[in-house]
C-alpha cells in the first residue's frame, strides 16, 4: 500500500503533499489567513472571497457559444484579470473591493489567477464554523479575454431566469435542486450594495457560522426592512437588521425548489455535503478536470457548527410561510428572550 500513502516533501522543509504541485499552496494559505482573513476569521473578506468564486465561475455560456458569440471562460480568473471591465458589470457591484484586496496576494505568489480566486474562497469558507472542507485545485488556465456582461444572476431575476442561467453555465448540471445547494453560501453572507444605506446587512442572523439559519429565516414571513424599502432585488425580512434578497425569497417558495429549500432546515450535514459537492463543480467550470491537480488537503478542516437550529426570539412555526406541501416543517426551539435586532457584518478593513 506504499503507493497510496507516499507523500512528497515540499521545498519549504515543513510540509508534505500528495502531489508536488500542491506544495506552493501552503504559503498562499498561510499568507491569506494571516493577512486577509485576520488570522482565520469568517469576516467580510471571507464572505466576499467566496462570492467572488461564483461571479468568476458562472460567467460561461454554451448558449452564447452556440450562437457564435464568446461566452466567457468560467473559472478562469477573468473577473480579476479584467477587473476594470468585469467589476463594472451591474451584478458584480462591490466586488472591486475584494479583487483589489486580493491583487497583492496574487502578485506575490505563483498561482494562476483562476486558481487563486477559487483557493481564496475555499480558505475563506474554512474559517466559518460548520462549513465543509471545499475543494482546491491547481492548474487552471487563465483568461485571455473578459467574460461578456449579463451572465451573473441578479437578485431581481425570476427563478426562471436564474434556473436557466445556471443550467446553461453548467451544461444542465445545476438544475433547480442544485441551485438551492449553491445558495447554502448565503448562510455566510451580507449585502453592501442592495441597500447602500445599511451596508453589511446579513442574510441570516449568523453570518459568521455555516449553519442552516439562512433556510429557516428566509422562510419566515417578511415584515420589515433593514433600511429603505424600495430597493431593486430586496423584499421584506422577518427580523430587524436582516436583508432578504428577492431571488432567495422567490426560490424558497417556488414549487420546483421549495421542498428542497425546506429540507436544509436543521440539516447541518446536508448543508455541508451538498455545498461541498456543488462547489467542486462550480470551481472548475470551463476548465478540464483531467489537467488539474487536487490539493484539497491544503484546505483546513473547518470547526464544527456552533449553536442549534432555532427560530429567532419571538418567532414560532406560526411565522413560517409554509411553501412545501410534501413534508411538515421541522420542530425547532425558539431563542429565549425578547426579539432582537441582527448586527451588520463589519466592513473589510481598508
Ligand atoms: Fe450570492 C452576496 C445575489 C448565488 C455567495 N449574493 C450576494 C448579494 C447578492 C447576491 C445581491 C449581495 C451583494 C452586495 O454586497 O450587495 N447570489 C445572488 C444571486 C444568486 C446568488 C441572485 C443566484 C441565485 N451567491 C450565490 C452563490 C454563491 C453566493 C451560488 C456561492 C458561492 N453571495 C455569496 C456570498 C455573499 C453573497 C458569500 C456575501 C458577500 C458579502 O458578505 O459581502
Ligand atoms: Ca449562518
Amino acid at each position: 500500500f506504499a503507493a497510496l500513502t507516499r507523500r512528497v516533501s515540499c521545498p519549504d522543509g515543513v510540509n508534505t503533499a500528495t502531489n508536488a504541485a500542491c506544495c506552493q499552496l501552503f504559503a498562499v494559505r498561510d499568507d491569506l489567513q494571516e493577512n486577509l482573513f485576520h488570522g482565520g476569521l469568517c469576516t467580510a473578506e471571507a464572505h466576499e472571497s467566496l462570492r467572488l468564486t461564483f461571479h468568476d465561475a458562472i460567467a460561461i455560456s454554451p448558449a452564447l457559444e452556440a450562437q457564435g458569440i464568446f461566452g466567457g471562460g468560467g473559472a478562469d480568473g477573468s473577473i480579476a484579470i479584467f477587473s476594470d471591465i468585469e467589476t463594472n458589470f451591474h451584478p458584480n457591484i462591490g466586488l472591486d473591493e475584494i479583487v483589489e484586496l486580493q491583487k497583492p496576494f496574487i502578485a506575490r505568489h505563483n498561482l494562476s489567477v483562476a486558481d487563486f480566486i477559487q483557493f481564496a474562497g475555499a480558505i475563506g469558507a474554512s474559517n466559518c464554523a460548520g462549513a465543509p472542507q471545499l475543494a482546491a485545485f491547481v492548474g487552471r488556465i487563465d483568461a485571455t479575454q473578459p467574460a461578456p456582461d449579463g451572465l451573473v444572476p441578479e437578485p431581481f431575476h425570476t427563478p426562471d431566469q436564474i434556473f436557466s442561467r445556471l443550467a446553461d453555465a453548467s451544461q444542465g448540471e445545476f438544475d433547480e435542486i442544485l441551485t438551492v445547494w449553491l445558495l447554502v453560501a448565503h448562510t455566510v453572507a451580507a449585502a453592501n450594495d442592495v441597500d447602500p444605506t445599511v451596508p453589511g446587512s446579513p442574510f441570516d442572523s449568523t453570518p459568521e457560522i455555516w449553519d442552516t439559519q439562512f433556510f429557516i429565516e428566509t422562510l419566515l414571513n417578511g415584515t420589515t426592512f433593514p433600511g429603505t424599502s424600495n430597493n431593486q432585488g430586496e423584499v421584506a425580512a422577518p427580523v430587524q437588521g436582516l436583508l432578504r434578497l428577492q431571488s432567495d425569497f422567490a426560490i424558497s417558495r417556488d414549487n420546483r425548489s421549495a421542498c428542497e429549500w425546506q429540507s436544509f432546515v436543521n440539516n447541518q450535514e446536508k448543508a455541508q455535503a451538498m455545498f461541498q459537492f456543488v462547489f467542486h463543480d462550480l470551481s472548475i467550470l470551463g476548465q478540464d478536470i483531467n489537467s488539474l491537480v487536487d490539493c484539497t488537503e491544503v484546505v483546513p478542516v473547518p470547526a464544527p457548527v456552533q449553536g442549534v437550529a432555532h427560530f429567532p426570539a419571538g418567532k414560532t412555526i406560526n411565522d413560517v410561510d409554509l411553501a412545501c406541501g410534501e413534508t411538515p416543517f421541522p420542530t425547532l426551539p425558539t431563542d429565549p428572550g425578547p426579539a432582537t435586532s441582527v448586527a451588520p457584518v463589519p466592513l473589510p478593513n481598508q
